[in-house]
């Protein structure tokens, strides 16, 4: 046996986490894409003709971390790509709010599908 040292695994679920919940089925949303890695659900506050939400299931707080996993951060970028093409042209915008101060309001890694027409300019 070695005497090798596991770090942790980082909490993947989080109950007092609204989109967790939302994942779990605790919180209703409108989903238009699931699968085992991720949802997509739409906005509660449309900025654009199509607004939806690409969450990964697991929990993890930005972006940043998100990028520790390349390809479900591959993943959810072809699943926001497959909603514009299926609810839009296929042209989109992608966000991802990291950080308070960027606007970030919950603290669960989701990009932003923005489509649907000619978009205004701006910060979401
Ligand atoms: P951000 O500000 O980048 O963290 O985006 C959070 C988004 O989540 C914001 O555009 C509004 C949306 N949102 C917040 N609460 C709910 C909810 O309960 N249901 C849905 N569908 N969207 C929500």
């Amino acid at each position: 046996m070695g005497n090798s040292v596991t770090e942790p695994a980082a909490p993947r679920h989080d109950p007092d986490c609204l989109f967790c919940r939302i994942i779990a089925g605790e919180i209703p949303s409108e989903r238009v894409h699931e699968d085992d890695r991720v949802i997509a659900f739409k906005d509660l506050h449309p900025q654009a003709p199509v607004h939806v939400l690409v969450v990964p299931r697991a929990h993890r707080r930005d972006v940043t971390e998100l990028a520790e996993d390349p390809e479900l951060l591959a993943h959810t970028a072809q699943v926001a790509a497959d909603v514009a093409a299926e609810q839009a042209d296929g042209e989109f915008r992608l966000i991802f709010n990291t950080g308070a101060s960027a606007g970030q309001s919950v603290f669960h890694v989701h990009a932003h599908v923005l489509a649907g027409g000619k978009l205004a300019e701006g910060a979401l």
